[in-house]
């Protein structure tokens, strides 16, 4: 699989002032020097990791295609551990097209999504870790999540989990020992195995935990506006943004389906939802806009629930608080600027735990105080070099990880079978080993290059 060399762009596709093409794999050199010409002759090849300027030519045509800089990183030196050679030309998208077909008809194989990143894995350069940061890296739309993502590709989590699996491992070793050398003095016993689980798992708790800070700063939250019609929602959401992007009109129910925006708010990322009205539709459109805002408000990881403080409390406020109740929110009291015709204990009463804010979203009022409170709410600040969870995959492993420990303490606990806990403690660490691509398995790497396909 490693034998042939790769080729593609490694700029977006588009006009840029720059453009870059990749190559990788053994044939890296000799495609590059059929396909490039070094301004001055270089003595015994191209300066490693030092560009060189020259010209793009196809060796079948007399005129050069365009002005480049080759740079050659030899191996193992390089992303991906292999030979590889950048030529950074201008960032025309004919030309760019140009030298990957050069590249090809001298030896090259266009590359596939992720496969530079998939060739670093393969050759160690980075764990599968590493390799879901890069992707997040690049796709990072927060510097939160850059710096979590520059960090992950640095290690950190890596480490992290190495140093879990190792701490899962000697403990596996001992009780093992014990199971198969009991008159040695080697075994770990159960208080013992107790003990040290005591300690494992509020580690796995807490990284557990982090993926919904993860979430905030990596995919983002998706915050669903809810309310009767006419309470200001597709106001409040244009407010938010900053921006006229939902359409405001003083007639109930004129926003039909739903528009989705995103918007950062420190380092967090949200998804804003603003929907038609939950109220009482009399048009069938508005209709089946309401039973869509119903199963987007389910399915939000967060709502925003807009009321109208001009206006009395009504039924249909107490419905709304009542009815997604259980759901993380924020409530808002929104017309602040108009006479007061809201009882707000009323509103309190019913939001439990949900922080309640009086804005203006016409007038722009605490608008700012709201974007602290999401923020607050739905990605809650942690340590500066907290480790964070930024992926399902992740998360998966560390829940499947986190129910086998406490199975294992139970049955522990319990004066089960010891070896019954020893199978526990088999699975945490295959889990664990799976985490940071140990383990590997196809369902991993499909898992995690799969995504590196443009467009998640
Ligand atoms: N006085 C006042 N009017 C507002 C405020 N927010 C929205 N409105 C008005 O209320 C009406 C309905 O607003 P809209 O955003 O379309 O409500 P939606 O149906 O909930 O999306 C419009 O005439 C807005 O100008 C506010 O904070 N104060
Ligand atoms: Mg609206």
């Amino acid at each position: 699989m490693l034998e042939d060399t790769i080729i593609a762009r490694a700029t977006p596709p588009g006009i840029g002032g720059l453009g870059v093409v990749r190559i990788s794999g053994r044939r890296a050199l000799a495609v590059a020097e059929k396909i490039f010409e070094a301004g001055r002759k270089t003595r015994g090849g191209f300066p490693v990791r030092r560009p060189v300027f020259g010209t793009v030519r196809d060796p079948e045509r007399p005129s050069a295609l365009d002005e480049a800089f080759l740079t050659y990183f030899k191996a193992p030196r390089s992303y991906t551990r292999e030979d590889v050679v950048e030529i950074s030309a201008h960032g025309s998208p004919a030309v760019l097209e140009a030298i990957v077909r050069l590249g090809v008809e001298a030896g090259a194989r266009p590359a596939g999504p992720g496969e530079f990143t998939l060739r670093a894995f393969l050759n160690g350069r980075l764990d599968i870790i590493q390799a879901e940061a890069v992707n997040d890296l690049v796709r990072s739309v927060s510097l939160g999540q850059a710096r979590v993502s520059s960090r992950q590709l640095g290690g950190s989590l890596s480490r992290r989990v190495a140093r879990l699996r190792g701490r899962l491992v000697s403990l596996l070793s001992g009780i093992e020992a014990g199971l198969e050398f009991p008159d040695e003095g080697l075994r770990t016993g159960p208080a013992a195995a107790i003990k040290a689980l005591a300690s494992l798992i509020p580690e796995v708790e807490r990284l557990v935990a982090s993926y919904e800070r993860g979430q905030a700063i990596g995919e983002g939250v998706t915050l669903a506006l809810v309310g009767r019609a006419n309470v200001g929602k597709s106001t409040l959401f244009n407010a938010l943004l900053g921006d006229e992007r939902a359409i405001v009109t003083p007639y109930p129910g004129t926003t039909r389906d739903f528009l989705r925006e995103t918007v950062v708010i420190g380092e967090a990322v949200f998804h804003l939802v603003d929907m038609a009205g939950l109220g009482r539709p009399s048009h069938p459109v508005e209709k089946r806009g309401v039973a869509l805002g119903r199963r987007i408000a389910r399915e939000a990881d967060g709502l925003v629930v807009v009321l109208d403080a001009s206006k009395a409390w009504s039924a249909e406020d107490g419905r709304l608080l009542r009815g997604f109740a259980g759901k993380k929110a924020v409530v808002v009291l929104n017309k602040s600027d108009l006479p007061r015709g809201l009882d707000e204990r009323r509103v309190r009463a019913s939001a439990g735990s949900s922080p309640v804010l009086e804005v203006s979203a016409l007038k722009g009022r605490n608008i700012d105080p709201l974007r602290q409170a999401l923020r607050t709410r739905f990605a809650p600040d942690a340590g500066q070099d907290e480790e964070v969870v930024l992926h399902a995959r992740q998360r998966d492993r560390l829940q499947g990880t986190l129910e086998a420990l406490k199975k294992a303490e139970a049955l522990l606990a319990g004066r089960g079978p010891e070896e019954l806990a020893a199978e526990e403690l088999r699975e945490a660490v295959r889990l664990v080993g799976e985490l940071a691509g140990e383990v590997r398995t196809e369902e991993v790497l499909g898992e995690v290059f799969g995504r590196f396909c443009v467009g998640k």
